[in-house]
């Protein structure tokens, strides 16, 4: 059985992020999506409502299960026997970053978790979180860049923050 995992901030959630997600749940048995937790950040969401909003978001999509993880991803990788890393790759500028990445995950697992990057779908290939939230925070219209219960979820954060 071929399992894989796709981990990122996922703060928020994007249809850029979501395209990877169904592709990679074609291609491997099962895909685990593990959200980061870094408690070095201030996320917008917190782990528990970003692990709640993919299980939702990826609910029609039986061989996809949701995860967090903290400390190195190689040892949460290891710990949960899988192999392969997914990543996604929108331009130039993610490749130098994930190749980086990449490589370093191979050498702390001594060759035993290698990285498979799904290119972004063309129309996906502008979309980012941080600039999800850039738009969000001005009012903007999100409604093409994320499923629309997450833009709502999102609204509604800034709408709080702005209280
Ligand atoms: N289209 C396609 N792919 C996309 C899109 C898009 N529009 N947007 C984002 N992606 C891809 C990204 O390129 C990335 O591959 C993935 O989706 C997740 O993106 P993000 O931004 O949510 O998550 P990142 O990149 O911040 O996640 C980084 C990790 C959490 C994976 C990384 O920091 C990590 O593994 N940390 C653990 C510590 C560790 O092990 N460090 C040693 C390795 S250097």
């Amino acid at each position: 059985m071929k399992r894989a995992v796709y981990t990122g901030s996922f703060d928020p959630i994007t249809n850029g992020h979501m395209d990877i997600i169904r592709r990679a749940s074609e291609i491997f048995d099962v895909l685990i999506v593990s959200v980061l937790n870094n408690k070095e950040k201030t996320p917008l969401f917190s782990v528990e409502e970003r692990v709640k909003i993919l299980e939702e978001a990826t609910k029609d999509l039986p061989n996809v299960q949701i995860d967090s993880f903290s400390g190195l991803l190689v040892d949460y990788a290891q710990e949960k026997d899988l192999h392969v890393i997914v990543r996604g790759l929108r331009a130039i500028t993610d490749f130098e970053y994930e190749l980086q990445m990449a490589q370093t995950n191979r050498m702390l697992s001594h060759g035993k978790i290698d990285t498979v990057f799904l290119t972004t779908s063309l129309e996906y290939a502008y979309l980012s979180s941080s600039a999800i939230k850039q738009i969000a925070s001005f009012d903007g219209d999100i409604t093409p860049c994320v499923p629309d219960f997450v833009a709502d979820l999102i609204y509604e954060k800034y709408r709080q923050k702005k209280l």
